[in-house]
């Protein structure tokens, strides 16, 4: 069973969304009237706008056993129109007032309705969740997250973080993402705890949860531990506040040793880094008793196998990283020769993601195989949807997308763009403006660039690495 709190309401508050709040006995009575009237349905999407009905609204798709698939709500009509053919989903649960998907039938998550219809025991293979992630070419991949999956890695991240009914996890990630949602908020659900999204991040915000809401645990990607460590080093109240967490949780991306170590000097707190994907969901976490070294993610959880995988020339022990284990997913929807392509005959899953690992196991992120891959303030951004987006605007010729470092966001999203012979040049916010609609947001070029050509090889390849200003 997922969520045993459920069957047994625990006393107190299960979830807090910006304002509001649920108890365990009013989430399990809501949840159960969202399950009552999704039940038997083959998918649901929800709109995952940060806010309680969300939340609600998975958990009552997952207690009747209906996949549910979190959509981005500022998904681009492009990305939105992709994504909903793909997965077909019966009716999108929504929040009362919020927009929802165009033209498909919406169902408004009620806080105040009583359901009867209890959480019951369901294949530990069946689909739970189907989340959308992107690639290095090509619209995003559905990954199919199975039941077990879900169950598993939270019990394993609980192993080794300790983590228990008394902890409030606190955040402000979006609930479109595995981080957000699975371990965000169906984690703390899981353990019987409480679960605090701040509905839109600040260090404010984050400080006055471990002050006033007796915030254990934040989670939080790299670009957020930054902007916190700017906050604390602004304001000592900020890091005084962070200094009584149990744990602060970095992941999605690399967090930099340079912010780890200063996040120690102002906060005397040490990051633990855990490392995870949307296909697997965590693979490997620093354990809350463990050593936790700036720029390593860890041991690989309990049950997860995890090995290097030579690239040719092998430098340095440097490898590709393969798993293997019950957090894996069933594959990608409608997409047979992708999920071929990740997971092999043996059942191991290859990330694309390099590692070294230290003589007691600690897994240490290097790199990553694909140049064509962009993390964005922890945000997984393939540079062919960009391309493809761009090249649908009338003045674009040809273009090419690359990222580049970013201090705030890791990493940063780079247009080269040929303009359209008889084209005057575009704005380049039309450019960013146009990725946002058809696309989203953060998908936007951050930086774009008008050039006469792009390099290319002998077969008219582009070569990326050529292009440097
Ligand atoms: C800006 N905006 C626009 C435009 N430009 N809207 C329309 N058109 C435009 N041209 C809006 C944005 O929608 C946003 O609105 C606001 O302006 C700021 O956008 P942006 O600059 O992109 O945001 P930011 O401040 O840079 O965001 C930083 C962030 C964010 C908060 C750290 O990157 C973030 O939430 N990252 C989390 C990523 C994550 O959870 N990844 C998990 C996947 P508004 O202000 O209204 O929002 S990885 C995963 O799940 C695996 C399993 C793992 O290991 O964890
Ligand atoms: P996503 O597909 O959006 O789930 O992103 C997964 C990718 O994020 C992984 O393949 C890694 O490249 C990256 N990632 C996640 N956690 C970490 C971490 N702690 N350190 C470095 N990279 C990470």
């Amino acid at each position: 069973m997922l969520f045993p709190a459920l069957a047994d309401p625990p006393p107190g508050i299960a979830l807090r969304v910006g304002e509001r709040a649920m108890t365990y006995t009013q989430l399990r009575h809501a949840a159960s009237a969202v399950a009552e009237q999704v039940r038997g349905s083959e998918r649901v999407a929800v709109w995952a706008v940060p806010s309680i009905h969300t939340v609600v609204g998975v958990v009552g798709a997952l207690i009747a056993g209906v996949p549910v698939i979190p959509l981005n709500p500022k998904s681009g009509e492009r990305e939105l129109a992709h994504i909903l053919d793909d997965s077909e989903p019966g009716v999108v649960l929504t929040t009362p007032g919020e927009a929802s998907a165009p033209g498909r039938p919406r169902l408004d998550v009620d806080l105040s309705a009583i359901g009867t219809m209890l959480p019951a025991e369901q294949d530990p293979q069946r689909p739970a969740m189907i989340v959308y992630t992107s690639g290095t070419t090509g619209p995003p991949k559905g990954a199919i997250l199975p039941r077990r999956a879900l169950a598993t890695n939270l019990d394993a991240l609980a192993a080794a973080w300790e983590w228990t009914h008394d902890d409030v996890v606190v955040h402000a990630l979006p609930l479109f993402h595995v981080h957000g949602l699975v371990i965000g908020m169906l984690g703390p659900l899981r353990r019987g705890g409480r679960a605090h999204h701040l509905g839109r991040f600040s260090p404010e915000g984050v400080a006055t949860a471990f002050e006033d809401d007796a915030a254990t645990m934040l989670f939080a990607v790299p670009t957020m531990h930054r902007r916190l460590a700017d906050a604390a080093q602004a304001d000592r109240r900020i890091a005084r506040a962070l200094s009584r967490a149990r744990l602060l949780v970095s992941g999605s991306a690399a967090l930099p040793a340079s912010e780890h170590e200063r996040i120690e000097r102002l906060t005397g707190q040490r990051v633990v880094e855990r490392y995870g994907m949307t296909e697997t969901l965590m693979n490997t976490a620093v354990h809350a008793g463990g050593d936790r070294r700036p720029g390593a993610v860890g041991p690989p959880l309990d049950g997860v196998e995890l090995k290097l995988k030579a690239e040719d020339g092998d430098a340095g022990g440097i490898g590709e990283i393969l798993v293997r284990g019950p957090n894996l997913f069933l594959g990608y929807l409608n997409r047979p020769d992708a999920t071929a392509e990740a997971l092999d005959a043996d059942g191991w899953f290859h990330t694309g993601d390099l590692a070294t690992l230290d003589p007691d196991g600690y897994v240490r992120i290097v790199g990553r195989r694909a140049t064509d891959l962009i993390k964005s303030g922890g945000f997984k951004i393939g540079a062919g949807e960009i391309e493809n987006a761009l090249l649908e605007h009338p003045a674009v010729a040809e273009v090419a997308v690359t990222g580049e470092p970013d201090e705030d966001l890791g990493e940063r999203i780079v247009a080269w763009i040929v303009v359209r012979d008889g084209r005057p040049r575009p704005q380049r916010s039309d450019l960013q403006d146009h990725v946002a609609r058809l696309l989203t947001p953060h998908k936007r070029p951050r930086v774009v660039h008008f050039v006469d050509a792009l390099p290319r090889n002998a077969l008219g390849k582009v070569q990326k690495r050529k292009l440097v200003v």
